[in-house]
Order: structure tokens, then C-alpha cells, then sequence
């Protein structure tokens, strides 16, 4: 008897055990993720707004001017720059509280959340090894041989793991001292040797088509603790680059909201 009651205490603690770890793991998150609405400035070009799990371009005028004198965590050139109010004209202007305008060169990104959003801080430099982008490029049947008007890579912790993943940006869109008879652009991580794709455009080189893809923000843009990148997309002579968020989703990257 005494031992019949003891079995049933164990299994007891045991279930209690359980559904507080599956509420800490997934409960929370799920939650949290629900509940985080944002809206993003990215560039002048581009508003998103995320609410309910749901990402929309904000693009009538009546929203977009909804937005001005509203304040916003604001980043420049990927560096936090202040919490300022915002004013779209033929860009985006700041003001302080005493709504004086606040000068800014760069790229801006702004953010108006009911959290706070961990922004990672990245710099591009260089690539010294070539030997992931020549897999890519013989993946590809291009030669490895090539010329690039765009190669820099950053490496930060993506997944939060406590290794850095590497991230390459690779071009040779709109070159003036040499003449491809294909263009390539390609954005793609490597983690433990091996290629994640984000971005990849192959076609017939006319010397002004394809586009130049770079990373523009890394940031949790919807608190469900996991990283999700901005790239940007600029075309030649097309002044409205293309802005594409991107999300790690069961092992490979996608597309969750872009601006055309
Ligand atoms: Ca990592
Ligand atoms: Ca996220």
C-alpha cells in the first residue's frame, strides 16, 4: 500500500516536472512571440509592420503618415544612434524632444516595438578564403576564375549557439572594367562547413541587370528569441532596392516579407 502511494507521488513530481519544463521551453516562447508587435523603418523606402504573427508593407500614405512625430529606437549604419521622434518627407527626418532635427548620414533602421529588440552589431570586411564561393560558383558551373564587383562576409552567432556562422555576399553585377557573359549574386552561410542559401540570381549578363545584395540589419525583429536578417537588394539605376527579410526555418532559409 505504503509503496502503491509512493509510485503515484514519483509519477505526480514527474508530470509536474515535465509541464514546467514544456511551458518554460515552448509555452514561453509561444507567448512571447504572439504577443510582439513591431513596426520597422528600413531605409525610406520600406515599412513593416508585425502584429498577431502577421508581416505587412505599410505603403498607403494615410498609415505612413500616421507614423510621423512617433518615436522610434533608431540605428544608423547598423550602430545604435537614440530614440527619436521621425518625420517622412522625401526620406526620414529626426527630431529630438525638443523637436529639433537631428542630422544622420547612413543607412537607418528604426524600430517601434512593445519589446526590446536585441539588434546584433556586425561589420563586412573582406573575404581571404574563397573556397566556400568557389563551391557555390562551380555549383553553379561558373567559373572559379572570376571577377566580383561585391565579395565581403561577416561572422557573427546566428543561432545563438556559442560558435560564429559566416555569411558571404558575392557579385559581379554592373562591372565596367570587365564583361561576364553570366552575372552572379549570391548571400549564403556556412556553419560547421557546411552552405546555407539566402540569396542566389544566375542569369545572362546585359551589364545593368541582376541586383547587388548585401546584409542591411540581424536582429530579432519578432522577440521569439532567434535571429532574422534584413538584405538589400539595389538595382541598377532603380533607386527602391529590394528589401527582403529572411528567417531560419527548419534547417534553411526563407523569404518572410519583402517590399515589392
Ligand atoms: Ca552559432
Ligand atoms: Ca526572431
Amino acid at each position: 500500500m505504503k509503496k502503491g502511494r509512493m509510485k503515484y507521488i514519483v509519477i505526480i513530481i514527474v508530470l509536474i516536472i515535465y509541464g514546467v519544463f514544456m511551458y518554460l521551453f515552448f509555452g514561453i516562447d509561444e507567448s512571447r512571440e504572439r504577443r510582439a508587435s513591431t513596426t520597422l523603418l528600413i531605409g525610406d523606402s520600406t515599412v513593416w509592420n508585425y502584429s498577431a504573427r502577421d508581416w505587412m508593407n505599410v505603403t498607403n500614405k494615410q498609415s505612413l503618415s500616421s507614423l510621423d512625430w512617433q518615436k522610434f529606437h533608431v540605428y544608423v549604419d547598423n550602430e545604435y544612434f537614440g530614440n527619436y521622434s521621425v518625420w517622412l518627407d522625401d526620406k526620414w527626418y529626426l527630431f529630438d524632444d525638443n523637436r529639433n532635427a537631428v542630422n544622420y548620414q547612413g543607412d537607418l533602421f528604426a524600430y517601434q516595438a512593445d519589446f526590446d529588440m536585441d539588434v546584433l552589431p556586425f561589420t563586412l570586411s573582406d573575404i581571404d578564403d574563397f573556397s566556400y564561393v568557389n563551391q557555390v560558383l562551380e555549383e553553379y558551373e561558373l567559373s572559379s576564375n572570376a571577377s566580383y564587383t561585391l565579395a565581403n562576409m561577416t561572422s557573427f552567432d546566428f543561432d545563438k549557439d556559442g560558435v560564429l556562422e559566416d555569411f558571404y555576399f558575392v557579385s559581379n553585377v554592373f562591372a565596367t572594367d570587365f564583361f561576364p557573359d553570366k552575372y552572379f549574386s549570391f548571400v549564403f552561410m556556412v556553419k560547421s562547413g557546411k552552405i546555407y542559401m539566402l540569396y542566389e540570381d544566375v542569369d545572362q549578363n546585359d551589364g545593368t541587370n541582376g541586383c547587388r545584395p548585401q546584409l542591411y540589419t540581424a536582429a530579432d525583429v519578432d522577440d521569439d528569441r532567434s535571429y532574422e536578417l534584413i538584405v538589400e537588394c539595389s538595382r541598377y539605376s532603380v533607386q527602391e532596392p529590394v528589401i527582403m527579410l529572411y528567417e531560419f526555418l527548419d534547417d534553411e532559409f526563407k523569404i518572410t516579407i519583402s517590399n515589392q
